[in-house]
């Protein structure tokens, strides 16, 4: 008896990671499981790797084009990307050593929404799917799949591939089983239908993946933890952060703009936003319920505290700590917390419906509101655009949260133009940082731009800041959006060129 792979029908396709590595073909497509850190296939990339490595000693070309949910971890898009083996990656990837080959041209990197990874796989520019590469907890005597720690674009690439190589991940606590909600309905117009979900914990789909049992070509036993990594504590700047974000909240409440219970919260990656769930603990509001994208620590915290009756995402991205307690008691959580494929996590039909209060993390914001999420001095990549597009444009409330600088002070996030847009500034209704917020709904971009300069930025941005302004009030080409176009970006350049915006 085997607990994991119950479908004696499979048993034949048991193999390991090398033989299975090698059904993958040079230039093909491969379609990958894992979404931040959580549920991605930790031994077949790995072998993968090693026999590029082997062909490229051999003085062969090999690389493979990459699909995933989002960023994995070091076994996947490290491995790959260090081995010179990735020609092509889309979406999201937060992996060191795939970020520096990007920046170095040496990657394509197709970095897109992530709710419209599935749609647009369905739709074929991209080409066919070759292979699937998908971590399960386990696989049922019928040949379904118990989903692992993350959901993703797992059922598109599974029903988009050719072949499929299954991992089933002995670390993944088989009492995941019945926290997945995989829905089946969508499509591509003109067949496409609403979404009946109205509720954050609303059921729609079933427990399990369906998979036609003719594609597998191998199943790969593993038992490795998922990435994992741990968040540091909220330091001053996140609390203030955080502190200014609830007595907005409070304030919303008190106006009658924002229930008592608020509205479904989502939460992006990294320590700030985990700050402001930390912060939610303590503060006025109760039944709270998530919408969102990736589970992390403090949305845990949250669950804890009775403050949080219900959370609903794509995937886990803890702690080992936060994972290991979770691993302790998953079956308390059923009920309180539900995985869905990213389309559906994502879905802009939803988010809209459902009303989502989104909080997201950025790299700057211009005087006008302007948002860039993704590229530092304008053309060198961070992370991805992830989930916040989704989330900002059809949120009930989007906010954008970082501290007022960055490198020691050396980078000013408030910039007089942004070097690189992400959300414009219609999408964008508040911006805070540890020096304030700026509460921007229903203002001009001249107003957006008096609250952002003394709310948002530094004091030792500030009067410059608003010296741009003023300067560009008097000399602007035009006056809806004043701007000086050879000064507006010189910020950047004097960053570029000494390793400091200060003037
Ligand atoms: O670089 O590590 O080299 O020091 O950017 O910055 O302060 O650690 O902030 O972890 O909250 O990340 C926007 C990147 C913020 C993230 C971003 C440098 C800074 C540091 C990281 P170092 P911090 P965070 C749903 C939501 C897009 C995806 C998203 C992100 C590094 O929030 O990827 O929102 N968002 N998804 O030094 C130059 C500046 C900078 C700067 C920060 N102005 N100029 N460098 N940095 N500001 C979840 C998903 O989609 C999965």
């Amino acid at each position: 008896t085997d607990s994991r792979i119950q479908a004696d029908h499979l048993r034949a396709k048991i193999m390991d990671a090398e033989a299975a590595a090698a059904f993958i073909e040079s230039g093909s497509s491969v379609g990958m499981s894992g979404f931040t850190g959580s549920g991605y296939p930790k031994a077949v990339p790995l072998a993968l790797a090693a026999r590029i490595e082997r062909e490229h000693a051999a003085g062969n070309p090999f690389r493979v084009k990459v699909w995933t949910g989002a960023s994995t971890g070091p076994e996947l898009d490290g491995a790959l990307a260090k081995a010179d083996g990735i020609e092509f990656r889309l979406p999201y990837n937060s992996d060191p050593i795939a970020r520096e080959k990007i920046n170095r041209g040496e990657m394509e990197y197709f970095d897109m929404h992530l709710s419209q990874v599935a749609p647009m796989a369905w739709q074929g520019f991209l080409g066919p799917l070759d292979t699937a590469v998908i971590e399960v907890t386990g696989i049922r005597p019928d040949g379904s799949l118990i989903p692992s720690s993350s959901i993703g674009n797992n059922k598109t690439w599974l029903d988009r591939a050719e072949k499929i190589i299954l991992e089933v991940n002995e670390w993944q606590n088989p009492a995941l089983e019945g926290m997945h909600d995989i829905y089946y309905g969508t499509a591509l117009p003109p067949n496409r239908v609403p979404i009946p979900l109205v509720r954050p914990d609303d059921l729609i789909g079933d427990p399990y993946f369906r998979c036609d049992p003719d594609k597998i070509v191998a199943i790969v036993r593993t038992d490795t933890p998922d990435r994992n990594a741990p968040f540091t504590p909220p330091d001053e700047t996140a609390r203030n952060i955080a502190g200014h974000l609830l007595e907005f909240l409070v304030h919303e409440v008190k106006m009658g703009r924002l229930p008592a219970r608020l509205l479904p919260l989502q939460s992006g990656v990294g320590n700030i936003a985990n700050a402001v769930l930390t912060g939610l603990i303590d503060g006025p509001f109760d039944e709270l319920t998530a919408y969102t994208e990736v589970i992390q620590d403090g949305m845990l915290d949250l669950l804890d505290s009775g403050k949080l009756r219900f959370a609903s995402g794509t995937a886990f991205s803890l702690s080992p700590d936060a994972a290991a307690s979770l691993n302790g008691r998953m079956d308390s959580m059923r009920g309180r917390l539900l995985l869905r494929p990213q389309e559906i996590s994502n879905h802009p039909e939803l988010i809209r419906r459902l009303g989502c209060i989104a909080m997201n993390g950025m790299i700057e914001a211009d005087i006008y509101g302007n948002v860039n999420s993704t590229h530092i001095m304008g053309s060198r990549i961070q992370n991805g655009i992830g989930g916040s597009g989704d989330f900002a444009r059809n949120a009930f409330l989007s906010i954008f949260m970082t501290p007022s600088t960055a490198k020691g002070g050396k980078i000013s996030a408030i910039v007089p133009m942004a070097s690189h847009v992400d959300h414009i500034n219609q999408d964008v209704a508040v911006i805070v940082t540890e020096r304030g917020l700026a509460d921007l709904r229903g203002l001009s971009p001249k107003q957006r731009a008096d609250v952002i300069i003394a709310n948002c930025a530094h004091p030792s941005y500030r009067p410059h800041l608003a010296d741009y302004y003023r300067r560009a009030r008097e000399h602007s080409f035009g006056q809806q959006t004043p701007h000086l176009l050879a000064e507006s970006l010189s910020w950047h350049q004097r960053y570029v060129e000494t390793g400091s915006m200060i003037p």
